[in-house]
């Protein structure tokens, strides 16, 4: 398996971390979806990061319809997300916390790295870091429930997404303002699997 893309991108952090965990084989490319756009292009047409190319070609892309499929392959053993379903729920509801706030963050960044100064909308940016904030608001909260959680699927992408607001908008979004996912991130980033694939 070839998994494309940088790990600038939560989303791509977090696969790469899972396969990690999973003890999956693959081969990491790190190509950019601005920088090497052509040669993106050539693999997945649509130039989304993450891309899994599959040892059979098939070209598989969003990190949550990756992990679907990783999910499956995993043995019982190795699985990140809880089969029962109260706890698959919960676990499903923090991830959806988790990537809504990387979408928010990740559209922060573009708002100020892809446009103009004088094009920046304000009352979008306002909107978005709201949603932003509000996201890591209930993920805090939910997490005050237990910041020692394992280490799976939900823990992961919490974690990823909270390293990557600090990484990228870290005056928007306030360390001290989210103790629990500040805490969670710093345990879980000394994790090798974490080291291994850091931000870059
Ligand atoms: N929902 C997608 C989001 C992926 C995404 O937006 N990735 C960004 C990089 S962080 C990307 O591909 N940007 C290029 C583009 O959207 O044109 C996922 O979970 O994989």
């Amino acid at each position: 398996m070839k998994l494309i893309g940088m790990l600038d991108s939560p989303y791509v952090r977090r696969v790469a971390i899972s396969l990690d965990l999973y003890g999956v084989d693959f081969v990491h490319e790190p190509l950019s979806v601005f920088r090497t756009f052509t040669e993106f292009s050539r693999i997945n047409p649509v130039v989304k990061a993450p891309t899994l190319v599959l040892d059979d070609g098939t070209v598989l892309m969003d990190s949550s319809l990756i992990l679907d499929y990783l999910e499956a392959l995993a043995p019982a053993d190795k699985k990140l997300l809880p089969q029962a379903l109260n706890a698959r729920a919960r676990d499903l509801q923090l991830l959806g916390l988790a990537l809504a706030a990387c979408e928010k963050s990740v559209q922060i960044v573009y708002e100020h790295n892809l446009r103009p100064a004088e094009k920046l909308h304000a009352p979008w940016l306002e909107r978005v870091t709201g949603q932003l904030l509000a996201a890591f608001s209930r993920l805090d909260e939910q997490l005050a429930r237990g910041d020692d959680a394992d280490l799976n699927q939900a823990s992961l992408t919490a974690a990823v997404a909270w390293s990557f607001s600090q990484f990228t908008v870290a005056s928007v979004v306030k360390a001290a303002d989210f103790p629990h996912l500040q805490r969670l991130a710093e345990r879980l980033e000394q994790h090798p699997a974490f080291k291994k694939y850091p931000i870059e």
